[in-house]
């Protein structure tokens, strides 16, 4: 049975139960939005000086420019270019944090993390084309921390990014160039951005658009290193077996949630909590504690420890409702406000880490790298205090969860394959492709949202996708989609997947030693982590020697709400892949600016938008897209 707020299983127990409860949720403040502004969803309202609020009348009957002279296409344009820039902002902030941790830890400083994985530090170092022979590995992870915060600081306009220079085809590079979007300097773009959409500037929609590509771009290096050097900090993952949904909390335990995206503090948490299972129990847990993620830094310890998942962004709220969780850790992004409250109505302790993201009503650990060990435990210690206020009574985890096979880092996917061709891991995978075993490839990305039942649109195009064989790949909310919809299972490819598709993924799998195919949705990891599916279709391309707009590549942003996806949505196209987005993006009020995203963009870089709410429609759409890219190659 579902609800028609979310095809979660869960949710049709947790929704009634909210209700019963009298707490507001997610869905509640949907409802009571309605109607929402029309001026808002079409983009055509400005709020850019304080001459304003201005906006266009959409019928052509009321104003057509904004008080300063602004119109349509302009006011749509900045708008979005802003979401871009905001987008880039979010992720390369979180991409700093973790390469200036780099740095202090090649110092020597920062006792609670270490360089985890030697052989990745190695491989970036030689990509960002560093020499390495003879030198120490602090030191290869000091020039590395270097050359990434170099990203942040360089004021050579004419020098793209470290980052983006070294990961992308060389045509890409040529083509980024020519159109003068490739970012030289993370901040600097964003902050450009912000300076030429503010009032009396860039009013030429076309060029303020363009702006907001090299924005996008921007985020698209502060993911790539936030990805790799948290590899380096933290481990490359490798795939694992572990579960999602919120049936993974634990009645016997002390059930920690942690929800945002930094991966600094859940992992250290992570080790701590291994250390002071014994104070759990003393305290009465007979299992100790029990850490579960949510959103991306649920998927960050899913990927590298197995540690279950309980729910994606929508439902962040219901875990708490379940009376189980004893404390949500909340670091960054995508934490809903309400969590205090919702929290208040429970024992939950709903604890902010990070000084630059608090919440009325919750408690503050002000989380430190340098004390990170010392700050996990007070966090630890505060779970405990919780659980002993915890009313048993009032405890209702519904008994939902699916076994959920992660970890599919593009070593862990080129290892994989090398087990069926050693010398040329890469040649299985294209052989499959021409053949046509492998149709074409699907990432899907982003997040829920309220415009769309939770989960539906995802899991509906996966499974037409997987059984016209399309291989899938997966990441941020998305992943956490299809992970509690029970598609990263053996048994999902056994049913779901295409006779093509199934074959391969067998071949694969069984090379591998999983005794049976990989999943058939390859979770990639946390949003952050869509670097990673670039990685792979870079390799395709360069081995093709072709470029990334003539792979059988598509991305799917089913569910997308967030400035970051919008970011995401953006680069995506700007490498070249049609990127599909589930939800009316909100430039409709612009037929230029619709035309520029849905159009133009195919002829400047290949990749565009296709906006289609329905899974179905939408489904048909992107296999005829990736057949369209077929013809294409001639295969
Ligand atoms: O970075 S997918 S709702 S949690 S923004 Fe947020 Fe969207 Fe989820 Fe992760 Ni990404
Ligand atoms: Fe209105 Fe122009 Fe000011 Fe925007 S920038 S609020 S359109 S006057």
């Amino acid at each position: 049975m579902t609800t028609h707020q979310s095809i979660d299983p869960a949710m049709t127990e947790m929704i009634p139960l909210a209700k019963k409860e009298g707490i507001d949720t997610v869905w509640d403040r949907h409802q009571a939005m309605q109607p929402q502004c029309g001026f808002g969803q079409l983009g055509v309202c400005c709020r850019i000086c304080w001459k304003g609020p201005c906006r266009i009348d959409p019928f052509g009957d009321g104003p057509q420019r904004g008080i300063c002279g602004a119109d349509a296409d302009t006011i749509v344009a900045r708008n979005v270019s802003r979401m871009m820039a905001a987008g880039a902002a979010a992720h390369s902030e979180h991409g700093r944090h973790i390469a200036l941790a780099l740095q202090q830890v090649a110092e020597g400083n920062y006792p609670s993390y270490q360089v985890k994985d030697e052989q990745k530090l190695k491989g970036i170092a030689k990509t960002l084309g560093l020499e390495i022979d003879g030198k120490e590995i602090l030191t290869i992870a000091a020039e590395v921390a270097a050359l990434t915060l170099e990203d942040f600081q360089n004021q050579q306009h004419d020098k793209p990014c470290n980052w983006i220079s070294a990961t992308l085809t060389d045509k890409r590079l040529e083509k980024l160039s020519e159109l003068h979007v490739l970012p030289h300097n993370i901040d600097a773009v964003v902050t450009q951005i912000m300076a030429r959409t503010t009032v009396g500037c860039d009013s030429e929609a076309t060029n303020v658009i363009l702006g907001g590509v090299k924005g996008a771009l921007a985020d698209y290096v502060g993911m790539v290193l936030a990805t790799e050097l948290s590899d380096v900090l933290f481990g490359t993952p490798q795939p694992v077996v572990t579960s999602s949904n919120l049936g993974v909390l634990d009645e016997a335990a002390i059930n920690i949630a942690v929800n945002g995206h930094n991966p600094l503090l859940s992992e250290v948490i992570c080790d701590v909590a291994a250390q002071m299972d014994q104070d759990a129990k003393a305290a009465g847990a007979q299992n100790g504690i029990n850490i579960v993620g949510i959103c991306c830094t649920g998927n960050e310890i899913m990927l590298r420890h197995g540690v279950p998942l309980a729910t994606n962004y929508l439902s962040q709220e219901m875990a708490i409702l379940t009376g189980a969780v004893d404390a949500m850790v909340a670091d960054v992004q995508c934490i809903m406000p309400s969590l205090a409250e919702v929290g208040a109505c429970f024992h939950t302790e709903i604890i902010t880490t990070m000084d630059e993201n608090k919440i009325k009503g919750a408690t503050h650990v002000s989380f430190r790298e340098a004390t990170a060990t010392e700050n996990a435990r007070q966090v630890i210690e505060l779970a405990i205090a919780a659980f002993k206020r915890r009313n048993p009574k009032r405890v209702n985890i519904p008994q939902v969860k699916q076994t959920a096979i992660a970890g599919f880092s593009t070593e862990t996917i080129i290892g994989a394959l090398s087990k069926l061709d050693a010398e040329d891991p890469l040649k299985p995978l294209i052989d499959n492709i021409v053949n046509g075993n492998i149709q074409g490839i699907a990432l899907f990305a982003g997040c829920n949202s309220t415009q769309a039942v939770q989960d539906n649109n995802f899991v509906t195009i996966a499974k037409e996708l997987a059984r016209n064989n399309i291989l899938l790949l997966a990441t941020g909310c998305g992943a956490g989609a299809l992970a509690k919809s029970g598609l990263m299972t053996q048994e999902a490819t056994t049913s779901y997947a295409g006779e093509g598709l199934k074959a391969v993924l067998t071949a694969v799998g069984e090379a591998a030693g999983l005794n049976g195919p990989l999943p058939l949705v390859l979770h990639m990891g946390s949003c952050v982590d869509n670097s990673r599916a670039v990685g792979v279709a870079v390799a395709v391309a360069n081995k093709l020697g072709v470029d990334l707009d003539n792979l059988p590549l598509v991305a799917s942003a089913a569910e997308a709400m967030s400035e970051k996806a919008v970011a995401i949505g953006t680069w995506s196209v700007a490498l070249g892949i049609p990127t599909h987005l589930g939800i009316v993006p909100q430039v409709t009020g612009s037929g230029t600016v619709t035309d520029i995203l849905t159009k133009s963009t195919k002829d400047l870089f290949g990749g565009y938008f296709i906006v289609e709410t329905d899974p179905e429609q939408a489904a048909a759409r992107l296999i005829e897209t990736i057949q369209e890219r077929r013809r294409g190659l001639s295969i």
